[in-house]
């Protein structure tokens, strides 16, 4: 466990994998704190995923521990790739999932940016 209390990180996620340049990825975005590239399974028109370049599972490590340049440098990234997709008229959502109950799956703190078309409210 970290000192989060969280499983460790994994340097084989596949999320690692992308910022090592070892699988290749559509990027729309990259810049010192962050990497923002197209999700491979899109569930709306734009579907976008942003990622901190550093070693964070969750957002929970990465609020816990990320440094204030790596938390600001990230958000902002996010607020600007929503807004060179053409997103911010319209309106868009961005959502992260921690932990099994939050239905993640890869265990690498990513920020996914829906677009493109009207979202419904989430059923639980
Ligand atoms: P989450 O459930 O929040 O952990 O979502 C993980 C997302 O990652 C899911 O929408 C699919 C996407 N994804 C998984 N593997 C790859 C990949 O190899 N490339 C890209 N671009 N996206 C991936």
């Amino acid at each position: 466990m970290s000192v989060t209390g969280l499983p460790p990180y994994d340097d084989a996620n596949i999320f690692a994998r992308i910022l090592r340049g070892e699988i290749p990825c559509k990027k729309v975005h990259e810049d010192e704190h962050a990497l923002a590239f197209h999700d491979i399974n899109p569930q709306t028109p734009v579907h976008v995923l942003v990622i901190p370049k550093g070693r964070y599972v969750s957002i929970a490590d990465f609020g816990a521990t990320a440094s204030e340049a790596e938390i600001a440098g990230f958000w902002r990234a996010v607020s600007k790739v929503a807004k060179e997709l053409g997103l911010e008229a319209a309106g868009y959502r961005a959502l992260t999932n921690m932990g099994s109950d939050g239905g993640q799956e890869v265990p690498h703190f990513h920020v996914h940016l829906f677009g493109g078309r009207r979202i419904g409210r989430m059923v639980p």
